[in-house]
């Protein structure tokens, strides 16, 4: 069985906000168009503490894209963003969100970031999404969101490593960084994901 992982389409993410990703909110019509393809549909969602340990804030002196060592690995600090229970972490009303059945949260834990849907960046601890997935029968996984470049992508490596077939909506997804995405991109292809367009589905 397919099932759609919508990747935090958040308003942070979306043009005006804390760490807006340019043209963002262009994703949202494909993705509510393609979820009426999908028998199952769950969504992620970018939930931080304040004063997470990826926000440049919590660590005076450094600046916004400035990378650090947290803990053993590196991070890139961003600006304060999906603070739990805020507006910036929400999900905007325009996507649809009535078949969304299942939310999976991450970026809980201050001092470790979470890119991927499935599992923190050390890999330490797992959202419960592989589970989920497979108690509810489904071996093929479809990815789009935000941001392409990071929680897309990881998201989909992730994917492909937890033994799915996968594939990444290439026009339901907009990147932060374009040459980053490309090279996410000849990643994913390589480790055997594919990249699609909607229209093709
Ligand atoms: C993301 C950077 C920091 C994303 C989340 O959703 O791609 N990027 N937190
Ligand atoms: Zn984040």
């Amino acid at each position: 069985m397919k099932a759609l992982i919508i990747v935090d389409i958040q308003h942070d993410f979306l043009p005006g906000g804390a760490l807006e990703v340019a043209h963002g909110d262009q994703v949202i019509p494909v993705v509510n168009q393609l979820q009426d393809q999908f028998p199952l549909v769950v969504a992620t969602q970018d939930w931080h503490p304040e004063k997470h340990g990826s926000f440049a804030s919590a660590h005076p002196g450094k600046q916004v894209f400035d990378t650090i060592d947290l803990q053993g690995l590196d991070q890139i600090l961003w600006p304060d963003h999906c603070i739990q229970g805020s507006e910036g972490a929400s999900f905007p009303k325009e996507l649809n969100h009535e078949r969304i059945e299942a939310i999976f949260r991450k970026g809980l834990d201050p001092m470790i970031d979470s890119y991927s849907g499935f599992f923190d960046n050390g890999r330490k601890k797992s959202t419960g999404l592989t589970g989920y997935l497979r108690a509810k029968g489904v071996d093929e996984v479809f990815i789009c969101g935000l941001a392409g470049d990071f929680c897309v992508a990881y998201t989909t490596l992730d994917a492909i490593s937890e033994g799915f077939k996968t594939w990444l909506i290439k026009d339901a997804t907009r990147p932060i960084d374009k040459d980053g995405f490309d090279s996410m991109i000849s990643n994913i292809v390589e480790k055997g994901g594919y990249v699609v367009t909607s229209d093709s589905l």
